[in-house]
């Protein structure tokens, strides 16, 4: 049993980084009881999911993760006997020396995919010129994959009714080039009552400019039509995570938050992070297929029609009518959906797994 893990996350762009390795980095801690050392390059981006988190030190322990600031003048004297490096993101060569005299274990974690050359590539191994191994650690949907970060305690997803007359509860991140003003005018001129949080990102301007009132503020509430919006501080990351499972349709992105929607099992949409050459869609095309495979026709028509429109300036409202139509049994299958994911090992024991045996 290797008992030493050091994950090396630098935040690139966004939260995604910093919000998928804090997660893992907690999980090997308290549920595989490693040592677990997070080496973050940037303190200030993983304040906003980690509120706790002290800019000044170098080195804290947080829910029993060492972490530590990852500059150009730290310590990497000490390797640890598996690291973790996530989405490719390049160790200090100090650091690689290190490993060397330690023949520590090398794991590359990827980004997540549904897409099918995902299983050819997972765990696949590439020799390096220092004479260590980097191996690739696929995230993915199915048993041949490395699986889903998820917590071992975290409930199954359950459904709240979506009857008549119950205002719906939604949660809106995504990137700013999503047609927000158009999602919010389909919000507002429907007859369904709806309640939308927006935690502080740089979609506020957006919603600002579909109300034509600038310099919303936290906490604030404003009103058209069926629509009301209220603006949440940018939550933690735990936080983040309840406002999902309250929520009664939830606009996610990029990876984690991805991700924590199946978990929270509610009718969700998610916008992928938008790749060259448009590598997005068949991402996004390849997710539909695999999740909703055992969903009635008529609602996969209309998730999926939902998702290509948020992709989209032209974002049709009669797309929102038809999803928001549709939704009582889009809920079911969702459930379904992440109840069938659920019941696969997580990410967290994969990986133990995995490193163990290399
Ligand atoms: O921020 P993102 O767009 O991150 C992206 C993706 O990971 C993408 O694949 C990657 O290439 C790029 O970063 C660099 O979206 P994501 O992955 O959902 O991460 C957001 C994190 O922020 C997630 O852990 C949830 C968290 N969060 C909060 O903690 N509080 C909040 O209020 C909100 C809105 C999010």
């Amino acid at each position: 049993m290797k008992k030493r893990w050091d994950i090396f996350c630098k935040v690139v762009d966004n939260f995604g980084d910093i919000g998928v390795c804090w997660r893992l980095a907690r999980q090997l801690k308290t549920e595989h009881a490693l040592d677990v050392r997070l080496w973050i390059d940037d303190l200030q981006v993983a304040q906003r999911l980690i509120p706790t988190l002290d800019l000044a030190a170098t080195t804290q322990q947080i829910d029993g993760v060492n972490i530590k600031y990852w500059h150009a003048q730290a310590d990497f004297s000490d390797a640890a006997e598996v690291v973790v490096e996530a989405f490719a993101c390049g160790l200090p060569e100090a650091y690689v020396s290190a490993m060397q005299l330690q023949q520590a274990k090398w794991v590359n974690l990827e980004y997540l995919s549904a897409e099918s050359w995902v299983k050819g590539f997972h765990a696949k191994s590439s020799p390096q010129p220092s004479g260590l191994v980097r191996h690739f650690y696929f995230p993915g949907f199915t048993a041949a994959t490395g699986g889903l970060i998820r917590e071992r305690d975290l409930p199954l997803p359950v459904t709240n009714s979506t009857g008549a007359n119950h205002t719906y509860q939604v949660s809106l991140f995504c990137y700013p080039h999503a047609p927000v003003d158009r999602l919010l005018e389909s919000m507002a001129i429907g007859t369904q009552p709806i309640h939308c949080y927006v935690p502080d990102t740089t979609i506020l301007t957006k919603v600002e400019d579909f109300f034509g009132q600038g310099n919303l503020k936290i906490g604030q509430t404003i009103r058209r039509g069926s629509l009301t919006v209220e603006v949440l501080p940018f939550l933690s990351q735990t936080d983040y995570d309840h406002l999902l499972t309250r929520c009664d349709i939830n606009f996610v992105r990029g990876e984690d938050s991805w991700v924590r929607a199946i978990w929270a099992g509610k009718p969700f949409i998610w916008q992928p992070y938008q790749q060259e050459g448009a590598a997005h869609i068949p991402k996004l095309n390849a997710f539909l297929a695999q999740y909703y495979q055992a969903m009635p026709f008529a609602q996969r028509e209309a998730v999926s029609a939902m998702h290509l429109a948020w992709l989209d300036i032209t974002f049709q409202t009669e797309v929102w009518q038809r999803y928001l139509s549709a939704l009582p049994s889009i809920a079911l299958a969702t459930q379904q959906a992440s109840h069938a994911l659920y019941s696969q090992p997580s990410l967290a024991s994969k990986l133990v797994i995995f490193c163990n045996n290399l």
